[in-house]
């Protein structure tokens, strides 16, 4: 079977690669990504300025995913532009820059200085960091959203993506996609990034698990899988020419699997990566061809999208 898939004039083996905040914060990490199966590489969201991020723990394993409230931490988007610029982006696997500005200024100071170094990579603009003390998620505020991309486009031209909060309403679904669809250089969305804002509670020590905001964080793994087809779904049936890409819940081929037959163009490993490492890569691409053989599919755009309903 052939996994390859090619968007926006990006040629992946494979549709797997790393959520961005996972195992992505630093060049070796980043070259870890870049050496395993994955077929494309994204950073982690970064800001003007180097951030520490807040307080550990932040991140906790739990029964049925994860749970983070990271802060944000990441090595200031020098850092990025610096790997993105010493990239060898003839290696065969796609770049992808994640920008997360703290204000709208920061976005829009980055932004700039990516289109002037012209890279070959395409940005991943995050709408839905739920995990800073005080600020909304601007995924969630449809006039925002809509504000921030409006001076977006205005520095910059080239292709770009969102990476989108989950959403749970008809609603909202439909109002962010009239949003998005009024930004023709917007060429895909990632939904989704983590549930925000919930609480593992341990029972042994009748505590919570992670310390920032007195317990609270974004969920993933297993608990957002429905969640995340659900916005892959809808937003590919709401969408004018846009990708989607899939992230949330994949941990092995049968996830990555529903995730493409929801309309995913290509998928994301946040949580699994983070418990397993980069070995995920190459398992869960196998079981995916596995499954597609069994099936008798040859290529992705086989099943892509074409989930049945009753
Ligand atoms: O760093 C984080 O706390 C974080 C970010 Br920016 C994000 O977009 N999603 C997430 O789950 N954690």
């Amino acid at each position: 079977v052939d996994l390859s898939v090619s968007w926006l004039g990006v040629n992946m083996e494979n549709p797997l690669y790393n959520a961005s905040g996972v195992m992505c914060r630093s060049r070796e990490e980043l070259d870890a990504v870049a050496a395993s199966a994955a077929g494309a590489v994204v950073t982690k969201s970064c800001t003007l300025s180097p951030r520490e991020g807040n307080p550990e723990p932040r991140y906790a394993r739990a029964p049925h995913g994860s749970i983070n409230s990271m802060g944000l931490p990441n090595a200031g988007y020098e850092y990025y532009l610096d790997y993105a610029k010493n990239y060898d982006h003839a290696s065969g696997k796609p770049l992808f820059v994640s920008v997360s500005g703290m204000t709208l200024e920061e976005n829009l100071t980055m932004l700039k200085a990516f289109r002037d170094a012209d890279l070959p990579c395409l940005v991943e603009l995050n709408l839905s960091c739920p995990n800073l003390p005080g600020k909304a998620q601007i995924g969630y505020d449809f006039a925002a959203s809509s504000h921030v991309l409006s001076e977006v486009v205005k520095v910059y031209d080239k292709p770009f993506g969102v990476k989108l909060p989950p959403y749970f309403d008809p609603v909202h679904f439909a109002e962010m996609a009239s949003v998005l669809n009024s930004f023709p250089s917007l060429k895909y969305v990632t939904c989704i990034n983590s549930v925000g804002n919930g609480l593992v509670i341990d029972i042994d020590s009748e505590s919570v698990v992670i310390k920032p905001k007195a317990g609270l964080g974004g969920l993933g793994g297993d608990y957002v899988l429905p969640t995340a087809l659900a916005n892959v779904r809808e937003f590919s049936r709401l969408l004018d020419g846009k990708h989607v890409i899939g992230c949330g819940g994949i941990k092995s081929g049968r996830e990555a699997f529903m995730h493409i037959l929801a309309g995913a163009t290509a998928v994301q490993v946040g949580t699994c990566l983070y418990e397993e490492g980069a070995g995920c890569f190459a398992r869960i691409r196998d079981e995916l061809a596995a499954i597609m053989e069994e099936k008798g599919y040859r290529t992705l755009a086989d099943f892509r999208g074409k989930l049945l309903t009753m």
